[in-house]
């Protein structure tokens, strides 16, 4: 095996077992997944040249992807069912075209768009095996770029699921994910066609977090200003650990009036600040720390737990019976909730002692666009008058990685007339300080999980409207934490939208090369964090 996808890659790349825990066949049956996926794009994107296009193929190919990110499928016989379906998917994608053309391709087939007719699991984790990222004979700085695309593409297809969830979703995003897989079959095209895929791909993911955005809000209402209480309720309990809204919604629905709490961890915090959510009096609170913790905090989580999204790690054995997966998330022996049926998640917890009363401390979240826009001119008449004179978006995903503290000396030292804006999991390594207020402003703003760096977007280019100015003249600057492919997607729609100076870390990617790695720099002024007190000087000037 060879995966160096995201930030933990052991020695610029996971060879023998994953860092994250995935296993050598895992890690084949994805690479195949993934060539299979290209194979299909190779047809799916002539076929939609000739004006046909199929649902079937559009959304296999967003839970493919999504499935392949990081800490997502650790199930080998579940990935294999999908390299399977895509197999009959590529056959599908094929004849579509041939039919909309009236005759066989004329031009060259590429090896992936072929298919093959291996079908055990053996045979295919050999097969892919051969197919890894490693296996095509390409220019170094091409292979940096195309994976960069791929990577963006399998955040993207997270956010596109959510939506679709929700029944939301948007033709365009299934265009580009076929034109640009299919693009990395096509030995013809140069450095800087990737170059530009790589943009478009920022684009693509915009357009995305804004369906979600608007899948949620439309659902849920906008995200309010809410207090999250982080102590414990009488009651029997379930932990609700990842980024589907609608999953939780359906969860809150089936336990209402049964005497349990509904806790949420990580990525789930946000949700507290949905109307439509936080109006279920038993979304009691948030329980334990980032991703990264759940091994040692889930021990001590008295109820059922259940993971609707990455990033799911190997479970302890004295929590494994007590652990759910819903969806695409799978790990070898951990029951699988697939649809909307909870029934056995809330019988395990009904069995379960529960949480006796203990209330703790409360923290803020609910800072999505519209709340923050709604007091836009308080924070403009902040920013004239010299009360607030920076604006920090600390934000993106937290990880087990030394190096992390950055983030919280970085936050502990802004100084007092200055705003942090965060997101994501990264949150986690400064939420629970008191940060107090300017004028009434907090000065800790939680706007939301990764994908609401869409609201992000939105408060920056406000902002900029309001200032008469570019999002990179304003006194604001994105100091980036990044783990995996969801945060390459937004890194990437940053670069889309021509933001400079993002300071970046812990550490740099693995598949930037050094000549990659000189282009961002020299077009975007991107670099690696150095010491918080030096990054903070130097921002201040
Ligand atoms: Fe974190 Fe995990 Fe949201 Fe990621 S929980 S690391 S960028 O999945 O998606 O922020
Ligand atoms: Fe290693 Fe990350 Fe790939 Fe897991 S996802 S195998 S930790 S590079």
């Amino acid at each position: 095996m060879f995966c160096f996808q995201c930030e933990q890659a052991a020695n610029g790349g996971c060879s023998k077992v994953g860092v994250c825990g995935k296993q050598p066949d895992v890690a084949a049956l994805q690479d195949l997944l993934v060539y299979t996926m290209k194979g299909i794009a190779f047809w799916a994107d002539k076929a939609r040249g000739k004006g046909v296009k199929n649902a079937e193929i559009d959304h296999f190919m967003i839970d493919g992807l999504f499935t392949t990110v990081t800490n997502v499928d650790f199930s080998a016989e579940e990935v294999a069912k999908l390299v399977r379906k895509g197999a009959t998917l590529l056959e599908k994608a094929q004849t579509l075209f041939e039919q909309a053309n009236g005759g066989a391709y004329a031009g060259a087939v590429p090896e992936a768009a072929k298919g093959f007719t291996a079908t055990s699991t053996a045979e295919l984790v050999a097969l892919g095996a051969a197919h890894g990222v490693k296996s095509d004979a390409i220019d170094a700085d091409v292979k940096s770029v195309q994976e960069i695309i791929v990577y963006g593409m399998k955040g993207y297809a997270a956010y596109a699921h959510h939506a679709l969830v929700i029944g939301r979703e948007n033709d365009e995003i299934y265009a580009f994910t076929h034109k640009a897989l299919a693009a990395t079959l096509d030995l013809t095209l140069g450095l800087m066609d990737f170059v530009g895929l790589a943009m478009e791909c920022g684009r693509i993911n915009l357009v995305t977090m804004e369906l979600l955005d608007k899948a949620n809000t439309d659902s849920f209402g906008h995200p309010v200003p809410t207090p999250v209480q982080l102590g414990t309720k009488a009651g029997k309990a379930i932990l609700v650990s990842g980024h589907d809204l609608r999953m939780l919604e359906e969860l809150l629905k089936q336990t209402e009036g049964k005497g349990i709490n509904i806790y949420t961890h990580g990525e789930m915090l946000p949700a507290h600040g949905y109307p439509g959510l936080k109006k279920y009096a038993h979304l009691a609170g948030n329980f334990g720390g980032a991703w990264q913790d759940q091994a040692k905090e889930f021990v001590n989580f008295p109820g059922a737990i259940i993971f609707n999204t990455n990033c799911i790690q190997r479970p302890a054995e004295s929590y494994k019976d007590r652990l759910f997966t819903w969806g695409l998330v799978q790990w070898p022996d951990v029951k699988n909730i697939n649809g909307m049926d909870f029934a056995p998640v809330i019988e395990k917890a009904l069995a379960l002692p529960g949480f006796e009363e203990n209330l703790g401390q409360e923290i803020l979240t609910g800072f999505g666009h519209n709340a923050v826009l709604g007091v836009a001119d308080k924070v403009i008449a902040a920013v004239k008058a010299g009360d607030i004179r920076h604006f920090f978006l600390i934000g993106g995903c937290d990880g087990a990685k030394s190096g992390r503290n950055y983030y919280t000396e970085f936050a502990e030292n802004v100084p007092k007339d200055c705003v942090i804006l965060t997101l994501a999991c990264g949150k986690y390594r400064f939420n629970k300080l008191d940060f107090g207020d300017i004028g009434g402003i907090p000065r800790l703003l939680d706007i939301g999980q990764c994908n609401d760096a869409y609201s992000a977007i939105q408060i920056a280019v406000a902002l900029a409207g309001a200032f008469n100015c570019g999002v990179n003249e304003l006194p604001l600057s994105f100091i980036l934490s990044w783990y995996e492919q969801k945060a390459v997607a937004i890194l990437l729609t940053l670069l889309h939208l021509g933001v400079k100076n993002i300071k970046l870390g812990p550490s740099l990617p693995a598949f930037i090369t050094p000549n990659v790695l000189n282009f961002l720099v020299e077009n975007f002024n991107i670099g690696p964090i150095g010491t918080a007190e030096g990054d903070l000087k130097q921002i201040l000037g």
